[in-house]
């Protein structure tokens, strides 16, 4: 049995559509300082699987403001939870003329860990639509994950998602964190079904290529 270790039950809903036979585990693993996503969820998955004690994913997400520099990006729990979802959106369209989208994008990182060893074949990163974003972060995700095995004590695989979009005024009730400010082709994240969020967001795409994967190698 594979185990989705978050304290979030807004992403245990969104993984439940891909992962059918997953059990969640409210664990909260120790989240390194980093600029980066994929070493905090690989040192999540180690220390996750170590209490587990059986095949664990853990996902670590953040949201990256382009005319703020990519924040709050790793540190998007922390900035939710003292400056609030309203104000980081406030700060992000204050960033830019009011003619001028605040752009932005969520990404996503799983780390899979069983305790057991991968072949070190690299996956392709998804960045999803790169158009109008910070180049130099997507290329940056792509040196960190593009070989996706990461070693270490045990190894940890990554599997990466995202969506670009734009920070507005909050809409719609769905979701979770963010999502009411994030809105991806006219709509945001809040005001879709979670079957909606999942077709188009960092998660969906981050969870269908780990889905494709780990289902292959059961075969
Ligand atoms: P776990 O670490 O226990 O999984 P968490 O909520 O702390 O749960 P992260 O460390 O990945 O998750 O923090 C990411 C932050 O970004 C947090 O504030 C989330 O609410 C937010 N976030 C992550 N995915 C999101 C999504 O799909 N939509 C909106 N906000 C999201
Ligand atoms: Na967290």
């Amino acid at each position: 049995m594979l185990s989705y270790v978050t304290t979030n039950p807004g992403k245990v809903r969104e993984a439940r559509e891909y992962l059918s036979a997953v059990e969640s585990v409210d664990f909260d693993y120790t989240e390194i300082q980093a600029d980066a996503l994929g070493p905090i969820a690989a040192r999540g998955a180690r220390e996750a699987y170590e209490y587990v004690g059986g095949p664990v994913l853990v996902d670590d997400a953040g949201l990256f403001v382009e005319a703020l520099d990519g924040f709050p990006g790793p540190y998007s729990a922390y900035v939710e939870h003292t400056v609030g979802v309203e104000r980081v959106g406030r700060l992000a369209r204050d960033a830019v003329d009011p003619e001028t989208p605040a752009r932005a994008h969520f990404r996503c990182v799983l780390a899979y860990c069983d305790g057991g060893t991968f072949e070190a074949t690299p996956e392709p990163v998804d960045h999803g639509d790169r158009r109008g974003h910070d180049l130099a972060a997507a290329e940056r995700a792509t040196a960190e994950t593009d070989d996706s095995v990461v070693g270490g004590d045990l190894p940890v695989k990554l599997f990466e998602g995202s969506v670009p979009g734009r920070i507005v005024e909050p809409r719609g009730e769905g979701g979770f964190g963010y999502d009411p400010v994030f809105e991806h082709d006219g709509t945001t994240l809040a005001e879709m079904s979670t079957e909606e969020k999942n077709a188009v967001s960092h998660r969906g795409r981050a969870l269908a290529r780990f889905a494709e994967w780990y289902r292959g190698r059961e075969e």
